[in-house]
């Protein structure tokens, strides 16, 4: 029971109004006033049937009329293949920003700038077939840049766990600007991970396959069929991933699941779960077992630790096969220059996280009621004990003993799957099986932060409804967490809100956890994606553009257009049958109204928003060509129509800009063929 109070209601909404009446000398002259606000505030609490955890809880999430959120969490859309930008802890969707999929309200994917950077993350034609335009996207874990190990609020980045891609979004505009392909594999899910000044975004596969998008038949599975690492660079200077810096680790055919960086003390290194290293490859139809039997025969998965640092060495001394060409480091190569370890790892694993002093890694298994602390200096310690202390695997890659590299075990309850951290030295575990968020406490260096609490035991467990994913914690992923707040990410909201049919919102949880036990504010239901993950980061952090810095601004190069129409320099120029038009809008036209074309015409068209007044933004939607762009103030964007279709089509605003919004508009016509 969430609410078991069983306080008399009239008696605690009179204490509630009290609570309500502030009564600091800062307010004095305005008690009168809020003595009668309080009455009515306390009608309201008995007339609603509110319990004092709801009244805490609206307290402290509600933003009033006008004010606005301290911080901003940036959620993946799952299915959605988008983003989406929370205000919290109050939960208002402010920004929706379209990444893997066409998105009809951004404009994304009909004709402008969304086209063009869609287009870059289709599978590229190859020996293995043509190309195959990939329009939506499954968005998994979005991950903020960091400068020294902490959110510095410039760019975003996002993965595709369905087609194997990695998307950058610059945060001065909130919008994406490149999505890479994978050269080598079709999947993905270890990603995005970044390390600490956000050199390499990371990118692990997951269902094993031949590496570059090769056949080989299953029964070869162990011999052709592998996983990888890839490390892609990323460049401040162009805000682009530069995918020839950029190189991969090939990995045995186990099924890598989440990887992360390391931080502070364990700079330089990645870590990543696996399950499937039995190498089940099935066969149902002839009556194998499932994948949910086969994959999970063994008792141990491996922890992949994985040094960064030598990896990269490796890669520019040279010793790599290219793959697509793509640079590939060997196995082999992975295994004698010490870049690949394994420590054994309790079976089917799926959160890989570490501690914020980076001398932890937590890794949770799904079928066991434990976290697992690997101490990062123990596997520093391990690996130098050398090679007479390891086992090898099928492959030759060492595994260092688990009693060795495991610090300490937590039982915490039924399906523990993901960690984050606060300022406290406390970490938090969602119990997928449970619904529970279990807290528990760090040890080590921690320890002094809680000297009242014994190190590495669990300390609360609160339900959650129902079935938690991930969960946020602001700045939970970094070197210094902030804490307060905690975000559960529901799988399910059954019994939550009211029944919309039978496809259900996920349930997104705000918990306080400023003090020492958790407490649950709010719930909100999300039904535009599923957030698998999310990362929340002061406001103040972020220092987006209001307008774009100047007229003819193209978001792509995010610099002046030389081909942006002006003001006073709109027209229509002819070439034989290709046709450039230059257009403007403003307040509440375009410039050229009527655009005249034959039947065949190939044109390219430009058009300038040149307003320079904050939310003045205009769409441009062409009938019948399928064309739909969002013109921000200063913006310009270019898309071509092959004029194929005769007949006359309107353009109008989409964008309920002004009185005279309707008014915004004009006719594309297009003369057949015979009447030329
Ligand atoms: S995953 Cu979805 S709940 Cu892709 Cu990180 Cu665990
Ligand atoms: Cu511009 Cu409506």
């Amino acid at each position: 029971m969430r609410f078991a109070t069983g306080c008399k209601l009239v008696s605690f909404a009179t204490v509630a109004g009290m609570l309500l009446l502030p009564g600091c000398a800062r307010h004095k002259t305005g008690t009168a006033a809020y003595a009668g606000e309080s009455n009515a505030a306390a009608k309201v609490i008995a007339q609603r049937k509110l319990t004092p955890a709801d009244v805490v809880g609206a307290l402290k999430t509600f933003e009033p009329p006008g004010r606005r959120d301290k911080y901003l969490m940036f959620a993946s859309g799952g299915q959605g293949g988008q983003v989406l930008v929370w205000g919290f802890p109050s939960m208002r969707l402010l920004q929706e920003i379209p990444v893997f999929t066409p998105d009809s309200m951004a404009g994304w994917g009909y004709g402008g700038v969304g086209d063009q950077v869609l287009r870059e993350g289709y599978i590229p034609a190859s020996k293995m077939g043509p190309r195959q335009r990939i329009r939506w996207g499954d968005a998994h874990h979005p991950a903020l840049s960091e400068t020294h190990g902490v959110y510095d609020g410039k760019w975003l980045f996002i993965n595709d766990k369905a087609d194997g891609r990695v998307a950058v979004v610059d945060l001065r505009d909130f919008a994406c600007k490149q999505i890479v392909k994978n050269p080598i594999f079709y999947n993905d899910h270890g990603s995005t991970f970044i390390t600490p000044n956000t050199r390499y975004v990371i990118e692990t596969s997951q269902y094993s396959a031949p590496l570059g998008g090769a056949y080989a038949p299953l029964r070869g599975y162990k011999q052709d069929y592998r996983g990888e690492m890839t490390f892609w660079r990323f460049d401040r200077k162009t805000g682009r991933i530069d995918s020839k810096r950029s190189f991969a680790v090939e990995f045995p055919p186990y099924w890598q699941d989440l990887a992360v960086s390391g931080k502070l003390a364990s700079r330089g290194w990645a870590f990543c779960n696996s399950f499937n290293v039995a190498m089940y490859h099935g066969n149902d139809m002839n009556g194998a077992p499932s994948f949910e039997a086969g994959a999970t025969r063994r008792d141990t998965d491996y922890l992949h630790i994985i040094h960064l640092a030598q990896a990269i060495k490796v890669f520019k001394t040279g010793s790599f096969k290219r793959i697509n060409g793509f640079p590939v480091i060997p196995l082999k190569t992975a295994i004698a220059d010490h870049i690949l370890f394994f420590t054994p790892e309790t079976k089917s694993p799926h959160g890989c996280d570490v501690a914020p002093d980076g001398r932890y890694i937590i890794v949770n298994g799904k079928l066991d009621p434990h976290v697992s602390v690997y101490s990062f200096k123990n596997i520093q310690a391990a690996i130098a004990a050398g090679p007479t202390t390891w086992r090898h695997d099928a492959y030759g890659v060492p595994i260092l003993p688990m009693r060795k590299t495991i610090k300490a075990r937590i039982e915490v309850g039924l399906g523990p799957l993901h960690t984050q951290f606060d300022n406290k030295g406390f970490a938090y575990t969602t119990l997928f099986i449970d619904s529970a968020i279990a807290k528990w406490s760090l040890g080590g260096a921690y320890e002094k932060m809680h000297p009242d609490v014994k190190p590495w035991s669990l300390i609360q467990k609160l339900p959650v409804n129902y079935n938690p994913g991930h969960l946020a914690v602001i700045g939970g992923d970094t070197e210094h967490p902030t804490g307060q707040y905690l975000v559960a990410l529901n799988k399910w909201s059954i019994d939550r809100f009211d029944c919309v049919g039978p496809l259900y919102p996920e349930d997104m949880q705000v918990i306080d956890i400023s003090g020492p036990k958790m407490r649950l504010l709010s719930d909100t239901p999300l039904c535009v994606g599923e957030t698998h993950y999310a990362q929340i980061i002061a406001y103040s952090k972020i220092h987006a553009w209001r307008v774009y810095p100047k007229v003819g601004w193209n978001p792509l190069t995010q610099s002046v257009d030389p081909n942006a129409p002006m003001p006073g320099n709109e027209r229509i120029v002819r070439h034989g049958n290709k046709v450039e038009i230059f257009m403007t809008a403003v307040r509440s036209h375009y410039t050229p109204e009527i655009v005249k074309v034959n039947q065949g015409d190939q044109i390219t068209w430009h058009v300038t928003n040149i307003e320079r007044t904050p939310n003045a933004t205009h769409g441009f939607a062409v009938s019948g060509y399928n064309i739909n762009l969002t013109l921000n103030p200063g913006e310009t964007e270019t898309f071509h129509i092959h004029a194929d279709h005769a007949g006359v089509f309107s353009f109008y605003c989409t964008k309920f800009c002004s009185a005279l919004h309707l008014e915004m508009t004009g006719y594309l016509v297009v003369k057949p063929r015979a009447t030329h």
